[in-house]
């Protein structure tokens, strides 16, 4: 009877262990990471009315928060990745730019989530060249990834091509995982990563022919001519009218450019480039071919009269049409992964972050693309909702980083993080508690010499300036007053009122550069890697 008894205890016991230990689980929150690649916060209504409307995405906001000065450590895609899944500014994860490699024996927080009873899945872009680590399944593109019938690396079974429209592919891949893989008996992180609106803007059939006819309110500065400013900015290739491709980025078919006597040197086969049209099959192309053909008449009526000026204005209405076409999608995929949650109630107990990758230039300044440390790249949108943590239509002013995430899922999942991550858990900022956050941030952004010619710069941001410096082949600082020049038009540095700016400026932008543990030594040391890449011809 003895024995029995003990056994019967022994096995009260043992489940009771087992049934706080899943309960625990059911209680820590699952994390939904909704990244896309390049989306502006003017392109989200939740933001700014004027471009477009993205009601699923600003939903988010309306149950959660909304970040008025998220911002990121390095305005390019696969270095803003590393940073957000190591914790740590790109001069100590490696992953400088895009053609570094990642280095994979770096720590990431979802191998920590993972291993503390978490299921990790990823689907969509990731753009490091290597599989993610940490994660029980992915399924990613290979590459920056093609908008149509693109291919996709599966963890289970290798690479293999999909039919259909990518931004639609990945969102049916979500779901089809929340639906059929999920372990319900585990708390999940879930890293649903569009491509879209990357360029070469390419919107789905259903959009792009109900965007070819819109027309959009230009940005104020999109004739700027960089007067007072350095080398910098008047040396890029980022303007609408001189840099972005009459084929590929506006659609414009080779035999018409032929017919304008429209020349550029690397675009004539863009339009069969294997990330452009060159993947339709022929039912895709034929409507494609139809809906903008009409538009390549338009435009060879009009072309022989057209200003400079106009030709910038029309640029900027095409790239708008396409770019603008391609978030409808992200949007309306939102919606379903938010309404999959709700149906299935686990919105209540989930974490759920729309963010993208970096900002992104919609003709301020004359540009697009992103790099720079101004407002439209620096700064990158951040709406997250937490039933019953965060409180619904909040609003947050605080310049949180890209670097913050990995330590605030940590904390979420009561995952202690290691103690060389470099951001700040956003936490005590949901909770309304967040009031002393980081008052500076640091930024450094490398890849140059390369596409778009952004020079190498760092910087120091707060509330109120922006110093930057810009080196390489210039050694140049610029300043910037945030609150009463919004638009960053006047390159302050050498005015003698902010003389007394500029000098606390320099001295905190020197802490800062200690803070993180950058360095000369460590730019100097990424100059010489990058010209060995060079030299090996993988630049
Ligand atoms: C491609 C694009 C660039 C873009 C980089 C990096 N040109 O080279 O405009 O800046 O990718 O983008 S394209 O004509 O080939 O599309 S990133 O998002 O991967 O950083
Ligand atoms: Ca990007």
């Amino acid at each position: 009877i003895a024995a029995v008894a003990v056994i019967a205890i022994g096995i009260f016991s043992f489940k009771q262990v087992n049934e706080k230990k899943r309960g625990n689980a059911a209680r820590r929150p699952n994390i939904v990471f909704i990244m896309s690649d390049d989306h502006a916060y003017q392109a989200i209504s939740a933001y700014d009315t004027r471009l477009t409307q993205t009601p699923n995405i600003d939903r988010i906001a309306k149950e959660g928060m909304l970040f008025t000065n998220a911002c990121v450590t390095n305005s390019i895609c696969a270095p803003s990745r590393a940073v957000i899944l190591t914790g740590k500014h790109s001069h100590l994860n490696g992953k400088i730019d895009n053609y570094f490699p990642f280095d994979t024996t770096n720590i990431t927080f979802p191998q920590l989530l993972q291993k503390s009873g978490y299921q990790t899945a990823m689907f969509g872009k990731l753009h490091f060249g290597n599989n993610p680590k940490g994660f029980d399944e992915f399924q990613i593109l290979p590459d920056q990834g093609d908008y149509y019938n693109p291919d996709i690396i599966t963890k289970k079974a290798g690479k293999k091509k999909l039919m259909g429209y990518v931004t639609d592919l990945i969102t049916d891949i979500t779901l089809n995982w929340l639906q059929n893989e999920r372990d319900p008996e585990k708390p999940f992180f879930l890293a649903y990563l569009h491509k879209a609106p990357h360029r070469e803007w390419l919107p789905a059939e259903r959009h792009y022919k109900e965007f070819i006819s819109k027309k959009f309110p230009e940005p104020a500065t999109l004739f700027d001519n960089y007067e007072g400013r350095g080398r910098a900015s008047k040396e890029q290739e980022m303007n609408l009218l001189t840099h972005m491709n009459w084929a590929g980025d506006s659609k414009i078919f080779p035999e018409n450019m032929d017919k304008l006597g429209i020349k550029e040197s690397h675009a004539y086969d863009k339009r069969n480039y294997t990330y452009t049209v060159g993947r339709m099959n022929p039912d895709q192309r034929k409507t494609w071919d139809e809906t903008y053909g009409k538009m390549n008449e338009e435009f060879i009526k009009n072309y022989p009269s057209m200003t400079e000026k106009d030709k910038m204005k029309w640029r900027y209405q095409r790239y708008m049409q396409d770019y603008l076409g391609c978030i409808a999608s992200v949007d309306e995929g939102v919606g379903k992964v938010l309404d999959f949650l709700k149906k299935n109630n686990l919105d209540e107990n989930t974490i759920v972050v729309y963010t993208s990758d970096q900002g992104f230039y919609l003709g301020e300044h004359g540009w697009f693309d992103k790099r720079f440390i101004f407002d439209e790249s620096f700064k990158t949108p951040l709406l997250v909702k937490w039933p019953g943590v965060i409180k619904a239509g909040s609003k947050n002013s605080q310049m949180v980083q890209n670097l913050d995430f990995a330590q605030t899922f940590l904390e979420a999942a009561g995952v202690k993080s290691p103690s060389d991550m470099q951001g700040e858990s956003l936490i005590p900022i949901f909770k309304g508690k967040g009031k002393n956050f980081r008052d500076a941030a640091y930024y450094h952004y490398y890849e140059y010499p390369s596409v778009h010619m952004v020079k190498r710069h760092y910087g120091i941001i707060t509330e109120k300036y922006k110093l930057v410096h810009f080196y390489y082949d210039v050694d140049e600082w610029e300043l910037y007053d945030r609150v009463n020049d919004k638009n960053e038009m006047k390159n302050v540095y050498n005015d003698p009122k902010y003389a007394s700016v500029k000098k606390e400026l320099h001295q905190k932008l020197a802490a800062l550069r200690v803070k993180y543990k950058d360095s000369e030594t460590l730019d100097k040391m990424y100059i010489e890697k990058y010209k060995e890449l060079e030299a090996k011809g993988k630049i």
